[in-house]
């Protein structure tokens, strides 16, 4: 008998609920929730293909330990035996450092992993920890510690309520968007038009979203802090700033004022790529409509100016009298928040201690993922010597993948878990598969906090797993466990079962605790998700510096803009260098360094194509389809070239991800498309020196017919 349960994809932000046809322990059928009050049906092409990939008979279902004759299958009891005892040996040899850890992003999207992470985080105690927020959202975390005084008060976009957004380097038509949880993507962004509002995008790329927007305007990778500061410039110079409200509610008005004042259109123009006529008229309109929003996303982090960019994002919805306000950004409340608890656990810090060989900051326990190769090639005391991959790829997701891929062949000892032997993984010594999303507990901790409507879903397991199989959590905790207490092999079995529930009890009590006082009994009473309502003006609890008021002008922040002077002043000049910069791009079914190997989301046309301006092809001879090669500081790929006029002159853009071949016995569909690592071209060394953001968009780069 076929049954219908439901479910909640992990996969992105979006969150959406799944109703999902199970037979006999097996998935017949994945469609989005008609009924589920926040993604009302909504789901992409990714969704259904959750079953093709919990049948993919490349995914791993067993320990795999690479020996003199390849990778054989073994037993968990003597996995976790190896895999602790190596791991124990390196660190009474070497001290706590010599193991490195990386935590990949879908960690976030579980409570299982979540929690399972923070306690092998807290067994190892290594300053080598590293995960993609290095490559992602830390100048946005760094900006709202700044403005903020706590780096997890993040204000979200109230979209359904809002008249005018002004969106910089997002593409939620193909990320169905990103710190800004927004279920049923397509509907809610296309309601603010239906409303008779307006959507505004800056973007070097005429992108699949520009298609829902009213105005697209091509900004030159890097150049939104410029475009920021001459709105604000706009908004004080023209007077459209009511001076009580904004010192109600932040302090520095006057500091942000002189800065503004610096940074005239006219100034700024001939860097950033936007007519003065337009950056004034944006800034008019942001103040003159009532419920309006900035929202910047992944394209104003991964570049130079990233924490920048995120503070005055901030600062603009400040000044122009859009925050903690309806159709404006506000915090959200979600039902279990772990904010409080995150801050116990990894803090506001900034630069505790820094890496090694090259001394970047940590940043919330974290050091920037560029420093890893190097942390772990260069001798001395604290080498990272053994590695932990966690759900990550970062041979493909991080800065000079090849050099990566070189030092974890160097290293004493690596273990992986994941469910593919993929480019990363491959290098490992030992691989541990965790069981796929529908066989256990599903709850998100995070992006129900950054969603624009409180709600809240959990959801059983929906499937029973193979037997003796373990996930993430049970693999992590008792992982945890042996390296944290001695002797403590049969102490790991018991606690296999014994610790089985622990994070639902965690998400159980942090229900009960929590503003809405509810438990996860009650939520089981609502499977299509709970609607909590609208956000609501939180700022009086959000809002963590000292006055209770943001800062417009962080001095850790305003510290950094002579460098961003000079940058203004150098793409100003008549005879700047005409380089090519390299900017990436997501597809809507493409999910960051995986997924590739389920072929409903891969055929057709090659989608790892270099996107190329005509009138830059034309200087190159080159025509679409054409073999070319792309080479940077650290590297060269050849790849097809496709031509289009949706990407500005002097900017050529290539998806991130992809380049399986070196994997294709493991990976067998994934390894047979074409395409190339981006990060084969992108820097370790090139960072942003706050925070050590990779700077993954602006890229310089040159492209030659191969
Ligand atoms: N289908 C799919 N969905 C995903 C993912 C995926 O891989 N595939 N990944 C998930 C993850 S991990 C994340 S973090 C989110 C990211 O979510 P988004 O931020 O929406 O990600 P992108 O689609 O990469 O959009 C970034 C946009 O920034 C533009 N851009 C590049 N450089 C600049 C710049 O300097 N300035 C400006 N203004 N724009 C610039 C790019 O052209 C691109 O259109 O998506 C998530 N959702
Ligand atoms: N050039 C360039 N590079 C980028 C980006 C970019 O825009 N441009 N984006 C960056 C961003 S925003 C991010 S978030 C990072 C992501 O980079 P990573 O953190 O490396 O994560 P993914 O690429 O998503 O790879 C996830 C890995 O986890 C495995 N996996 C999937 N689900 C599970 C699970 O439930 N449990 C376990 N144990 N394993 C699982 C997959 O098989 C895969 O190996 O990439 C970054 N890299
Ligand atoms: S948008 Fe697609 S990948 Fe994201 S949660 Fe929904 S179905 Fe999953
Ligand atoms: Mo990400």
């Amino acid at each position: 008998m076929a049954d219908e349960r439901l479910f909640t994809c992990n996969l992105c932000e979006a969150l959406c609920g799944l109703r999902i046809t199970v037979e006999n322990n097996r998935i017949l059928e994945v469609r989005g929730d008609p009924d589920d009050v926040f993604s009302r049906g909504h789901i992409c092409p990714k969704g259904p293909a959750l079953r093709e990939l919990h049948e993919d008979p490349d995914r791993l279902r067993t320990p795999m330990r690479r020996g003199a004759n390849g990778w054989e299958p073994i037993g968990w009891d003597e996995a976790f035996d190896e895999a602790s005892s190596r791991l124990r040996a390196i660190r009474r040899r070497h001290g706590r450092d010599a193991i490195g850890l990386y935590v990949g992003n879908p960690t976030v999207h579980s409570h299982r992993a979540a929690l399972g992470a923070q306690l092998l985080t807290l067994a190892l105690r290594s300053r080598n920890r590293f995960d993609p927020n290095s490559q992602d959202s830390n100048p946005r975390l760094f900006a709202c510690m700044q403005v903020y005084g706590d780096a997890l008060s993040m204000p979200i976009v109230d979209v359904d309520r809002t008249d005018f957004l002004l969106m910089l380097g997002a593409n939620p038509a193909a990320s169905n968007g990103s710190m800004m949880t927004l279920g049923d993507v397509r509907r809610r962004l296309q309601g603010i038009r239906a409303r008779g509002g307006r959507l505004v995008l800056v973007d070097p790329r005429r992108s699949e979203t520009a298609a829902w927007c009213d105005e697209h305007h091509f900004v030159r990778p890097g150049g939104d802090a410029a475009l920021l500061l001459a709105l604000l410039h706009v908004l004080y110079a023209d007077r459209l700033i009511d001076a009580r409200a904004v010192d109600e509610v932040a302090s520095g008005r006057e500091e942000l004022a002189a800065i503004a004042a610096r940074f005239s259109p006219e100034r700024v123009a001939p860097a950033v790529g936007l007519a003065p006529e337009i950056i004034r008229r944006l800034a008019h309109e942001l103040a003159a409509t009532p419920r309006a929003a900035v929202y910047g996303r992944i394209g104003t982090c991964q570049n130079e100016f990233g924490p920048i960019a995120n503070w005055l994002i901030e600062a603009l919805n400040l000044v122009s009298g859009h925050f903690d306000r309806e159709g404006g950004v506000m915090f959200p409340q979600p039902a279990a928040d772990i904010a409080p608890l995150g801050r116990r656990l990894i803090g506001n810090h900034h630069g505790r201690w820094r890496s090694r060989v090259r001394g970047l900051p940590e940043f919330l326990g974290a050091l920037p993922s560029v420093t890893m190769a190097e942390e772990m090639e260069t001798p001395g005391a604290g080498q990272v010597r053994g590695f932990v991959c966690f759900a990550g790829n970062p041979v493909l997701s991080t800065p000079n993948g090849a050099r990566l891929e070189r030092a974890l062949g160097g290293l004493d000892f690596m273990v992986a878990i994941d469910f593919y032997l993929n480019e990363t993984t491959r290098h490992a010594h030992l691989v541990l598969p965790p069981t796929h999303l529908f066989e256990s507990s599903n709850f998100d901790v995070i992006f129900f906090g950054l969603a624009v409507r409180n709600i809240v879903r959990h959801n059983p397991p929906i499937l029973t797993p193979p037997d003796g199989a373990l996930d993430d959590w049970q693999i992590l905790s008792e992982l945890a466990l042996r390296l944290g207490a001695p002797g403590s092999s049969r102490l790991g079995r018991l606690w296999r079962r014994a610790g089985r529930d622990l994070p639902d009890r965690v998400v159980d009590l942090l229900l009960r605790f929590g503003r809405h006082k509810l438990s996860l009994k009650e939520l089981q009473r609502h499977p299509h998700g709970l609607d909590l309502g609208p956000l609501k003006p939180a700022r009086a609890e959000k809002v963590r510096t000292p006055d209770g008021r943001a800062r417009l002008a962080p001095s850790a922040l305003v510290a950094d803009l002579p460098r961003l002077e000079r940058w203004i002043d150098e793409r100003s000049r008549a005879d700047a260098p005409a380089t090519l910069t390299l900017i990436g791009r997501r597809h809507l079914r493409s999910n960051n360094s995986w997924m590739h190997n389920v072929r409903s989301l891969v055929k057709g046309p090659d989608r790892a194509r270099l996107i190329m301006n005509p009138l830059d092809a034309a200087e190159r001879s080159l025509a679409t389809g054409a073999r070319v090669r792309v080479s940077s500081r650290v590297g060269a790929v050849e790849v097809e070239v496709e031509l289009s006029d949706e990407i500005m002159r002097g900017v050529v853009s290539l998806p991130h991800g992809f380049g399986h071949q070196p994997a294709k016995d493991t990976l067998r569909i994934a390894g047979a498309l074409p395409g190339a690592s981006a990060n084969t071209l992108t820097d370790e060394l090139f960072v942003e020196p706050l925070v050590g953001t990779a700077i993954l968009n602006g890229v310089p780069v040159s492209v030659t017919r191969a």
